[in-house]
């Protein structure tokens, strides 16, 4: 696949989790739309209502199947506002969803809804996670059966408000050569529905094993991603408002991940967010950006683009071209 191709212009869509479930890629996006909400640094213009799924069997050609609506804000009883990026996890033959979503008080939670097939029609339980804060959950389930969902994001996304997991009186931003502010990951109960212990920071460090710092443009700030390749764990994210695509390797789900190098350099548009999975033998980035929209932030289009690794396991920077 020599040129990203664009997935699904028929409509505005972002924040791209695709999964394969029975030898075909489910692509699960934030739902964007014209809202008309002012744009600010808390991301008030990306007011979603409603998540849909799309699927695939082909990456570079062929239909992409809208499946229509499969969760929405009014069946979600603690949903305030702004459904933002989800993902969705097989386990023990169910499909569960988790999503981001600002509670009644505008505090971002995670919740999870349940279906028995990957079309939906999802169902969702009455409260969030017990515990869950901020944003952009990936919902990651590693070989032996285990799933873990690593999530977090800085400014619009909360994660600044919180230290040792318990909201502050005020938020704060690590500064300078301080360590930079960490994304979380907290395995998940057996039915998926709850933690099953208490969220932990996730440390991506330099070759020197020296965590980043929050002056680093390459410093997490949201778009969590783990895949594994070779038997290796890949944490990816966005660097927010430096607007790349990083990534960092480790040996187990929990890290530390050292940083290893850029994905793919600034999209049009402010947010970067992606997903990284393998079908049928090729490897393939999904992400978005605003060129269809003229570069309108919140009106973005889903992306795929074929993604090669080095014969050490580097991942070869993606050309946007
Ligand atoms: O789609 C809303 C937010 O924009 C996501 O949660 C962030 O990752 C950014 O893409």
């Amino acid at each position: 696949m020599n040129h990203p191709r664009y997935l699904f212009p028929e409509d505005y869509m972002a924040d791209p989790s695709a999964n394969v479930f029975n030898n075909r890629i489910y692509i699960y996006p934030s739902h964007d739309r014209d809202s008309g909400s002012a744009e600010d640094d808390d991301g008030g213009h990306f007011e979603m209502r409603d998540y849909h799924v799309l699927s695939l069997d082909q990456v570079e050609q062929g239909p992409v199947t809208d499946h229509g609506c499969i969760l929405s804000l009014e069946q979600v009883p603690w949903a305030g506002r702004q459904m933002w990026d989800n993902d969705v996890v097989e386990k023990n033959g169910r499909y569960h969803l988790v999503f981001s979503c600002k509670d009644k008080n505008d505090v971002f939670h995670l919740g999870v809804a349940v279906a028995d097939r990957p079309e939906g029609p999802f169902v969702p339980q009455p409260d969030p996670i017990r515990g869950s804060y901020s944003i952009d959950p990936c919902a990651f389930k590693d070989d032996d059966g285990a799933v873990y969902v690593y999530f977090g994001g800085i400014w619009g996304g909360q994660l600044q408000w919180y230290r040792d997991n318990k909201m502050l009186k005020a938020e704060r931003l690590p500064e300078g050569d301080e360590p930079a502010l960490p994304g979380r990951v907290a395995r998940l109960t057996d039915d998926c529905l709850q933690f099953a212990e208490a969220p932990r920071p996730v440390p991506v460090v330099d070759a020197q094993g020296r965590p980043l710092r929050a002056d680093d443009p390459q410093r997490f700030f949201e778009a969590s991603w783990m895949h594994k390749y070779r038997g290796r764990y890949y944490y990816s994210y966005s660097t927010g408002d430096s607007h790349l695509l990083c990534y960092a390797t480790g040996d187990n789900p929990y890290g530390p991940f050292t940083y290893r190098g850029v994905i793919l350099d600034p999209v049009v548009g402010w947010t970067t967010h992606h997903s990284i999975v393998e079908f049928r033998g090729c490897w393939y980035l999904f992400y978005h950006d605003c060129v269809p929209s003229r570069g309108t932030t919140w009106l973005r289009s889903l992306k795929v683009q074929e993604l090669y690794y080095d014969e050490d396991g580097a991942i070869q920077k993606v050309s946007n071209d």
